[in-house]
């Protein structure tokens, strides 16, 4: 299946997390490529993620369309999501 790199979208994760683990699987099965932001590589990641949707919890995905940013909490909830793309 071909790559799609999908704008507006960020996946903040770290490696070693099964739940960021489950959804980079689900994104490798789909064929979806979206922009990994390692929140323990890089803290900055954290910062931001915590002050933007008020939680370090991962993974967390960064949503923005039309100007507004939304942060998608739980494993499950970011696979439908990521689904219905
Ligand atoms: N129910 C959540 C669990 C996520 C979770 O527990 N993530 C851990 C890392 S493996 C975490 O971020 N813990 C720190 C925190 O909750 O701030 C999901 O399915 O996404």
């Amino acid at each position: 299946m071909a790559e799609h790199t999908l704008q507006g979208l960020a996946l903040y994760h770290f490696e070693s997390c099964p739940y960021c683990q489950k959804v980079r699987r689900a994104m490798a099965e789909l064929g979806l490529a979206i922009e990994l932001r390692d929140t323990r590589q890089t803290p900055a990641y954290r910062e931001e993620q915590i002050s933007g949707g008020g939680k370090g919890q991962v993974p967390c995905l960064r949503i923005e369309k039309e100007g507004q940013v939304t942060w998608l909490y739980e494993s499950d909830a970011i696979i439908d999501y990521i689904k219905a793309l």
